[in-house]
């Protein structure tokens, strides 16, 4: 069974999110997707909007997903392939070459990014829908 793993905050789950795990799935015959906590988000400076309970059920019901694992800190992946004799990890280009050391460990593979989605530009149309919605109420 080839085993694949990615890495994510996944917060306000869009396309782009669905695709890498749709295309990290194909990969492999087992997918594990590790979701990173809400300390682990506060140090990599992202201020997620669903809380990590809410973001892994999320990801966990996805049909390209076998298995959640928390992800607490960076230097984790090593632990994680090791555990889960993991196969291969994969990343969204976004990452290109951050994570070539562990070619030591197993296949690393990066995807090219979904264009034009973001959990960013997600907030801003949400944000601008709201202002619109407030401007004719008034
Ligand atoms: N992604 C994508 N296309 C998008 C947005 C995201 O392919 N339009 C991919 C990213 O490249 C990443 C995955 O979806 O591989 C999850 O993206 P994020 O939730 O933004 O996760 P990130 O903050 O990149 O966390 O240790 C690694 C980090 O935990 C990765």
């Amino acid at each position: 069974m080839k085993k694949v793993l990615t890495y994510g905050t996944f917060d306000l789950f869009h396309y782009g999110h669905l695709r890498i795990l749709q295309r990290a799935r194909a990969l492999g015959d087992y997918l594990i997707v590790a979701v990173s906590t809400d300390e682990f988000n506060e140090i990599k400076g992202k201020k997620c909007t669903y809380p990590y309970a809410h973001r892994a059920q999320i990801v966990e019901a996805i049909k390209y997903v076998d298995k959640v694992i928390p992800e607490h800190n960076w230097r984790q992946k090593a632990r994680d392939i090791r555990e889960n004799e993991v196969d291969i990890l994969v990343m969204g280009n976004d990452w290109q070459g951050k994570f070539d050391d562990l070619n030591e460990l197993c296949q690393v593979v990066y995807l090219p990014r979904t264009e034009d989605i973001s959990t960013t530009e997600v907030k801003h149309h949400v944000k601008n829908e709201r202002s619109i919605a407030i401007k004719k109420s008034a």
